[in-house]
């Protein structure tokens, strides 16, 4: 078997817009409804959604017969947590909360073999390498690997030329919710102090000449920060998807019932 590609890195460094979804109802049977819906990319969330690696496995399983691209956000910057969600298969890492270039640099080696990096090899033992079905798997694996990292707390933001400029991150994710948390915002991500700094952080990104990401339900905000540079956005998630069509289609059917009369046939 030949090394999958990992065609959403690609797609960063060649400027393709890409559209994902943030995935994080823990479910094989969602996860693999919404890879056949039309997304570029989708991001299994193990950092506010409680995936753990067996559950990140079942999904990405799920996935893989669907042409769309597949990251994990681990719930911290732990190594070991890292290596065990790209033995399960995982290409793309996406990393919270990241402040500064030191723990850039730490998150490239954590997602690189020696001698770049420290990830700990043991490919007969894991699906990455198809249990050694793929050829060459560990030659290749850092090549098909891509880092994701993500700004969002204000030294982030103070940082974000230098966190942007390390050798080995692909790209610079924007957490626009907690950078609004960060900056005193708290709930409020549409704050003008907020909607500044990430226009800021796009353009800086931009001008390093990394790929810029951001999440944004709105289609307008969108494409104003395509216009600034962002070339991959996550448009939602699986849960408030869910939950809003789920609200809606209960409200047509209750809200909307004319009142029975004596004359209604159930009635008389
Ligand atoms: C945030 O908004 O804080 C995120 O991490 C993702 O959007
Ligand atoms: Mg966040």
């Amino acid at each position: 078997m030949e090394m999958p590609l990992n065609r959403f890195k690609q797609g960063l460094h060649e400027g393709r817009w890409q559209v994902g979804l943030f995935l994080g109802l823990c479910s094989p049977t969602s996860a693999e409804i919404l890879a056949g819906a039309g997304f570029d990319w989708l991001l299994i969330d193990a950092e506010h959604a409680p995936n753990d690696p067996a559950q990140v496995l079942a999904q990405l399983q799920a996935m893989a017969p669907y042409p769309v691209s597949v990251g994990v956000r681990p719930s911290s910057h732990d190594p070991n947590l890292i290596k065990q969600y790209l033995d399960v298969g995982a290409q793309t890492i996406l990393a919270p909360m990241v402040d500064d270039a030191a723990q850039a640099e730490a998150l490239v080696r954590a997602v690189r073999y020696p001698p770049a990096g420290i990830r700990g090899v043991a490919a007969s033992i894991v699906r990455a390498s198809r249990w050694n079905g793929i050829k060459d798997y560990v030659a290749h694996a850092d090549a098909e690997t891509c880092l994701v990292v993500q700004v969002e707390t204000r030294r982030g933001l103070e940082n974000v030329d230098q966190i942007a400029s390390v050798a080995g991150v692909d790209a610079v994710f924007i957490g626009p919710a907690d950078l609004a948390a960060s900056l005193g915002h708290l709930g409020d991500s549409g704050h003008p102090e907020v909607r500044a700094a990430i226009e800021f952080a796009l353009q800086k990104i931009a001008a390093s000449g990394k790929a810029a990401g951001i999440f944004v339900t709105d289609p307008a905000l969108a494409e104003k920060y395509r216009r600034l540079g962002a070339s991959f956005i996550a448009i939602g998630g699986d849960t408030a998807l869910l939950r809003n069509a789920a609200l809606k289609l209960a409200a047509a059917f209750r809200d909307n019932a004319a009142p029975l009369t004596p004359s209604s046939p159930s009635l008389s």
